[in-house]
């Protein structure tokens, strides 16, 4: 597989949150393992002057999401918490766009194009190619790839810079098959054509 940056792609990192790291509160298995290749994508970006986005989990305390309230999951990404933080050796370019999602306590949003602005952004610069990666593969990378496509970018999952929660043995395998089937593109760093 060989697949190039053209001048219309964009980056996209999902929810690489300290919540999602090993230590927080839902912590995906060696989430920590997608900051160095993460950051070699985005030094990609960077030297051709591509546009980074980066989007993040970010409840309010009472998340409809939270157990407590009647979600799935242990209350996470809190806004303003330390665990809400983009992990400390992520590179986020300086002029970086930050999507915050799954903001209101009445909904959740697991992918960056729900309720977000994200698609304008991209439409406004004419993107037509997504490079996608982060946490976790089998909820909010695979939603907002799969939303992408939907929106009709070329879209481009980073099998390398990608982790999953696996809630059930096999679920981020699964996660990739529909991705792959629904029309994406899996690359490592090393496909990359220049
Ligand atoms: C996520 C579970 C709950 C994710 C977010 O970022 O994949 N997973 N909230
Ligand atoms: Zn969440």
């Amino acid at each position: 597989m060989n697949i190039l940056i053209t001048n219309n792609t964009a980056l996209i990192i999902v929810d690489v949150q300290n919540d999602f790291c090993p230590g927080g509160a839902l912590p995906v298995s060696e989430g920590d393992k997608v900051v160095a290749v993460l950051n070699s994508y985005t030094k990609k970006f960077i030297e051709r002057g591509l546009p980074v986005f980066l989007t993040r989990d970010w409840h309010p305390e009472n998340h409809i999401s939270f157990n407590a309230y009647g979600g799935t999951w242990p209350p996470h990404c809190i806004q303003d918490s330390n665990g809400a933080e983009f992990h400390h050796g992520l590179l986020i370019p300086t002029n970086a766009v930050i999507i915050s999602k799954g903001t209101l306590s009445d909904k959740d949003a697991y992918s960056g194009f729900e309720d977000t602005n994200l698609s304008e952004y991209l439409k406004q610069r004419h993107i037509d190619r997504l490079f996608i990666g982060g946490l976790a593969t089998d909820y909010c990378v695979k939603s907002t790839v799969l939303d992408a496509i939907k929106e009709g970018f070329q879209t481009v999952f980073l099998e390398d810079a990608s982790r999953g929660v696996d809630v059930k043995a096999g679920d981020s395998d699964k996660a990739i098959k529909e991705m792959l089937s629904a029309g994406a593109i899996r690359i490592k760093l090393g496909d990359i054509g220049d």
